[in-house]
């Protein structure tokens, strides 16, 4: 399905907390009504993603779900599932996922997604990109006609070679800074042990498959936070008055 009946969310994008909670929670209800008894379900980060693993443990408690097992992107993915009494698996140790679930922090009409806002893009690119349904959740919040409008690109990058990486960011035409940590003196650190840099694009990102690759052939650079042709679905969640439609 094309995102081109979701360009009206593009001009609604502001929110208040407690109505984008509502539209998480209809993506998630949406999302989780498309699991199937015995199926893998690859569970992304992030706090709509986690409100799709409480409710797939809700059914999976309510009996309604049987066999299903689920592969964590991560350390809190994992955590979350446990504690929501979803049981997981380790993703070596599957030979496919049938679906996975995620949140995004932008989401264009192509379906290209910008993560990261967490630093925990690079596993999740890996459960996404596996999965043979890849359904994307984004409240209107996220839908952008240009990736980049409103965050910068996260890069994971090894923390030995951060100031080559820093120099080719640059000639790519990206302006780069390294993302600290809130309330530590000192830079963030993913789960894998690298830092994050957060890089943004003053010209705007006209091509975001050809930066994804060019990022990445960086020596040093682990994974960005661009993500094209892996989202299958993109379900967005739209306030309609009183109403949440999820499309
Ligand atoms: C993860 O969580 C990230 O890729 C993205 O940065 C973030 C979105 O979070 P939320 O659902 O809380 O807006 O999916």
């Amino acid at each position: 399905r094309s995102l081109s009946l979701s360009i009206s969310a593009v001009s609604q994008n502001a929110t208040n907390p407690e109505a984008q909670d509502a539209l998480k929670r209809a993506l998630a209800k949406k999302a989780v009504g498309l699991v199937k008894p015995g199926m893998v379900v690859g569970l992304g980060t992030g706090s709509t993603a986690s409100l799709a693993t409480e409710e797939l443990g809700r059914l999976i408690r309510k009996g309604k779900l049987k066999d299903v097992v689920a592969v964590g992107a991560n350390y809190q993915s994992r955590v979350l599932a446990r504690q929501f009494g979803v049981k997981t698996v380790d993703l070596n140790d599957v030979n496919n996922i049938d679906i996975a679930f995620d949140g995004v922090d932008e989401v264009d009409l192509n379906k290209n997604l910008l993560k990261g806002g967490g630093a925990a893009h690079t596993m999740q690119k890996v459960v996404d990109s596996v999965a043979k349904e890849c359904i994307i959740l984004a409240d209107q919040s996220k839908v952008v006609l240009q990736l980049g409008s409103t965050f910068p690109v996260p890069v994971e990058v090894l923390p030995s070679a951060i100031s080559p990486v820093l120099r080719r960011l640059v000639t790519l035409g990206g302006v780069p800074e390294i993302r600290s940590a809130l309330r530590k003196d000192g830079p963030v650190i993913t789960d894998l042990g690298n830092m994050v840099v957060d890089v943004s694009f003053p010209n705007g990102i006209q091509n975001p498959s050809e930066l994804e690759k060019n990022i990445n052939m960086i020596p040093g650079v682990v994974e960005n936070g661009i993500v094209s042709g892996v989202a299958t679905t993109v379900l967005v969640a739209i306030q309609d008055g009183e109403n949440v439609i999820v499309m």
